[in-house]
């Protein structure tokens, strides 16, 4: 590795942490396989939230939700935020996004512009004409759709266009498609799917800073395996249900939980209590589901990675063919993790298991990293500006609370922090969550609730145990509690140094 590394993000959305085949032998992963026996596989990594926004908004500013402002979907990481590809380019680095963004809403107002909101998401002509600047990354090609959304649009229809799919819209849902909502098989043919272009826009890019000698810092953003749970065929018949394990509720299991969790096991629960912005809230509504139909949610899941895991081996391969592969730091993983019957429950929420804040976490840089090792070291989305910055000597700007996780990385150090810290405001007060998570517990406490979570995750790896309320537990939930104060007094920013006596 040079002296001026390059960076290559590349993530997935909302991919539970064990669907890779390295982890898991039920799902086929080759590529994602090979990286990691070519570098190191994080088993304990975090998001800082477990939504798009607020997390992707942390992983380009190295500041929590709380700090950059982007709190919750629905909100847009203020366009005044310091980002990482504002350091690189300084630096001289090259800076692109591809894919998946969603730094801003889908609805804009006169205070809070959007250009991922309707209606300049689908205005092709000025998708034509901009590719960037956008938060640091001189160069986007933007999409905004999982799978047939009618979100569709920007930098991706332009390409189907290109590509000669005139009738794209037949494959997206009303009213900019016309196609109803599609189940497991869509219909798009696999060559149109965003994965395909993600691919190609990502390979081209890679193409033209090698043939340049630049340097750049590159993130290929997939959508998938973000429900709908959708792809095209083969992808759909790849798994057999019949033959994949099924994640399911552990009976009395929420008995001590907080109310929420209780009310997702009832077929029309009332959450009215917890509406306050009066938009959607994620999670909060009844999770009760058939057995046999998330068994084959779960068969499409899995293609959807799969599908998703050729195309990153197409970019690896370009990696490899460009003579990139030596000089360029590539990190694996995901904005947040996805609940496919664990608990009881599907997609995402103000529940903070492992299976939902947990992410698949991949580092290799050949002859820097060490190969095929696995490391227990807590590991966490926001760490990863300032790990990347300190990759390749470039000073870290004061505004990032990140840690920088290369000596860990390299085999130097054992760990660079000794918790993770992961936010969930989805409303300003009903749901208002903090989880500080250690290696052995966890602590997760609500906003002005009585009520919360400890987990004992080295007795109780499956969390069907909450110890919130334990007699024996009293004092560990004290400490803990002092240490979530602790963890949030240590990550406040300095702006600047103090540079005077008074
Ligand atoms: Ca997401």
């Amino acid at each position: 590795m040079g002296d001026r590394p390059n960076i290559l993000l590349i993530t997935s959305d909302q991919q539970h942490w064990a669907t890779l085949g390295c982890l898991n032998p039920e799902i086929q992963t080759p590529h994602l396989d090979r990286l990691a026996s070519e570098g190191t596989l994080f088993e304990r990594a975090y998001c800082p939230n477990p939504t798009c926004t607020p997390t992707r908004a942390s992983m380009i500013t190295g500041k929590y939700p709380s700090q950059h402002g982007a709190w919750s979907l629905g909100t847009k990481l203020p366009e005044s935020e310091h980002t990482v590809g504002e350091d690189f380019q300084g630096a001289g680095y090259r800076t692109s996004l591809v894919g998946k963004a969603h730094f801003q809403p889908l609805d804009a107002t006169e205070e809070y512009p959007s250009l991922e909101s309707y209606p300049v998401l689908q205005d092709l002509d000025f998708w034509r004409d901009f590719d960037g600047p956008f938060y640091g990354f001189e160069r986007v090609r933007l999409a905004r759709n999982h799978t047939d959304e009618a979100h569709v649009g920007q930098h991706y229809a332009l390409w189907m266009e290109e590509r000669g799919l005139a009738n794209w819209r037949e494959h997206f849902r009303p009213p900019t498609g016309t196609t109803p909502a599609q189940q497991h098989r869509w219909s798009i043919p696999e060559a149109y799917h965003y994965d395909a272009w993600i691919a190609e826009e990502t390979c081209r890019q890679l193409d033209e800073y090698a043939s340049e000698g630049e340097n750049f810092f590159l993130w290929a953003s997939f959508f998938d395996p973000h429900p709908s749970y959708l792809v095209p065929e083969p992808w759909d018949q790849m798994y057999d249900p019949a033959q994949l394990t099924v994640p399911a509720l552990t009976p009395g299991e929420h008995d001590s939980n907080p109310p929420h969790f209780r009310m997702t096991q009832e077929a029309k629960p009332d959450f009215s209590a917890w509406r306050e912005s009066g938009f959607g809230i994620h999670g909060y509504g009844s999770h009760l589901h058939d057995r046999d139909e998330m068994a084959k949610n779960i068969a499409v899941y899995y293609g959807m990675v799969s599908l998703m895991d050729k195309y990153i081996g197409q970019i690896l391969d370009q990696l490899e063919a460009r003579g990139l592969a030596d000089d360029t730091l590539v990190v694996f993983t995901t904005d947040h993790g996805h609940l496919f019957g664990q608990h009881g429950m599907n997609a995402k929420g103000g529940f903070h298991y492992e299976d939902l804040i947990r992410l698949p976490y991949i580092v290799r840089a050949p002859g820097v990293v060490p190969a095929g090792q696995r490391s227990r070291s807590l590991q966490s989305l926001v760490d990863l500006p300032v790990s990347f910055l300190c990759w390749a000597g470039i000073e870290v700007p004061r505004s990032m609370v990140g840690v920088d996780q290369g000596p860990v990385w390299r085999g130097e150090a054992v760990a660079a922090r000794d918790h993770c810290i992961v936010e969930n405001r989805h409303e300003p007060t009903t749901i208002h969550i903090k989880t500080y998570v250690e290696d052995r517990y966890k602590l997760t406490v609500y906003f002005q609730r009585d009520y919360g979570e400890l987990f004992d995750l080295q007795e109780d790896p499956g969390e069907v145990a909450n110890l919130w309320h334990s007699p024996a537990h009293q004092e560990l939930k004290a400490e803990l509690t002092r240490k979530l104060l602790f963890a949030e007094m240590g990550k406040e920013p300095l702006w600047m140094p103090r540079i005077a006596g008074a």
